[in-house]
């Protein structure tokens, strides 16, 4: 970053800094990872100069022969890795790939059934401050009292009182297996769409650790960087039908120029998916997450669920008798970070909570197993029980630091 330290040295010593910071502390946000020094070469790359509104070999300026390349590319490479469907690699988030799939067949007011928030859903499934349920008429399905895991015959009910135009599955906080194949049937039998939001859970799917949607689902829409491990952006996954209808909704729909540097780095980051080393990878992240699940549960956290299927674990810190946000901070101060994040029936408000959301996707990527996943739940045990003893959180720190050291991530990754 030479010429960035030259011209600008306060951004420079903030990216340092977050170097820094990523390098040495134990990353267990649920929603991120650590993409590979190729992503970020074509994500810093000159393609961030170039307008190529449109889409491949049809744009509105002159000048696209490369940047079609890329994202010809990027599209196949999603194909290969998701199956025979239509592919848009231009959504600039999730957020904007929830709302392009919305938009290509909903109108204003139209009923869609989705996870409430509250339960592990999404912004973007319907909450009332986001444009999903402004625009839309929302009724949420929550999980059930009992498992803490999505209640099938609930869902039934109340597509059969509300009729839905369109049912949305997919979550934000959700470690369970999510059965596409029933969410299909009750779609059928109200005649509404099947959207599937995996963002959380592409990665595993692309490496066939969670049962795919894409069988079932009509629009399927992802970010690219959480499991999936690519640069922060999105995409959407459509039966070839909605082809059409979902391209002009991104653009001239609701976004301008796409982003073809993040859409170069789209395609890196989907060819390195289609590699038998990503199974692996995806496979050592349930491991983890599951080690991780039972180790903290020894300790007398409560694991809602029981468990996790898949990359992320809630935890309920009732029995810590410490809150979600307190939890949040203590841990940052020990080295680990997380978020604070509501449970099922939650009775503490979303910005106290009573739980924590823990994934291992980062940490996976780095190369910590099953072993350091029982460190890191006695770590983070310590932490809490510490919560008002700085200076024992400065050493359990220290302890934290041991592991990251052993399993370096810019400097090893950079040097190679
Ligand atoms: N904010 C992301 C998460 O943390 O799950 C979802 O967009």
């Amino acid at each position: 970053m030479k010429y960035l330290k030259k011209f600008d040295p306060e951004v420079y010593r903030a990216i340092k800094n977050e170097i820094k910071r990523e390098e040495e502390n134990l990353e267990l946000i649920a929603s991120e990872n650590f993409v590979s020094p190729a992503v970020l070469e074509a994500q810093g790359s000159v393609m961030t100069n170039k307008y190529a509104e449109g889409y491949p070999r049809a744009r509105w300026y002159g000048g696209c022969e490369f940047v079609d390349d890329v994202e010809d590319l990027a599209i196949e490479r999603a194909k290969k890795i998701f199956g025979e469907c239509h592919v848009n690699v231009q959504p600039h988030s999730g957020s904007q790939a929830n709302m392009a799939v919305y938009f290509s067949v909903l109108n204003t007011n139209d009923t869609i059934l989705a996870m409430d928030l509250a339960c592990g859903g999404h912004l973007t499934h319907g909450h009332r401050h986001n444009f999903s349920g402004r625009l839309f008429n929302v009724v949420t399905y929550c999980l059930n009292k009992d498992t803490e895991m999505l209640d099938y015959n609930q869902i039934q009910d109340l597509a059969n009182k509300c009729k839905p135009k369109m049912i949305v599955a997919g979550a934000s906080a959700y470690p369970r297996i999510i059965d596409f194949k029933k969410f299909r049937s009750i779609c059928d039998s109200v005649a509404a769409y099947l959207f599937v939001d995996m963002a959380h859970i592409a990665g595993l799917i692309a490496a066939g650790v969670h049962p795919s949607p894409i069988p079932y689902a009509d629009f399927v829409s992802t970010t690219t960087h959480k499991t999936l491990r690519g640069p922060r952006g999105g995409m959407i996954l459509c039966r070839k039908e909605f082809a059409r209808k979902i391209d002009a909704q991104i653009f001239p729909g609701i976004q301008g120029g796409p982003l073809m540097h993040v859409i170069a780095a789209k395609a890196v980051a989907l060819k390195e998916a289609l590699k038998p080393e990503f199974k692996i990878y995806q496979r050592q992240v349930v491991k983890n997450a599951r080690a991780l699940s039972q180790a903290l549960s020894k300790l007398n956290f409560r694991i809602v669920t029981g468990g996790t299927d898949t990359h992320l674990l809630l935890v309920d810190l009732i029995p810590k008798n410490i809150s979600g946000m307190d939890a949040e901070i203590v841990l940052d101060k020990a080295g680990i970070t997380v978020n604070k994040n509501l449970i099922p029936f939650d009775k503490k408000s979303a910005a106290i909570t009573s739980g924590i959301r823990i994934g291992t996707a980062a940490v996976t990527t780095r190369g910590l197993k099953e072993k350091e996943m029982k460190k890191i739940a006695i770590l983070m045990d310590k932490a809490i029980s510490f919560a008002n003893n700085n200076e024992k959180l400065a050493q359990i720190k220290k302890e934290c630091r041991l592991i990251t050291k052993k399993f370096p991530l810019y400097s090893n990754l950079w040097r190679n």
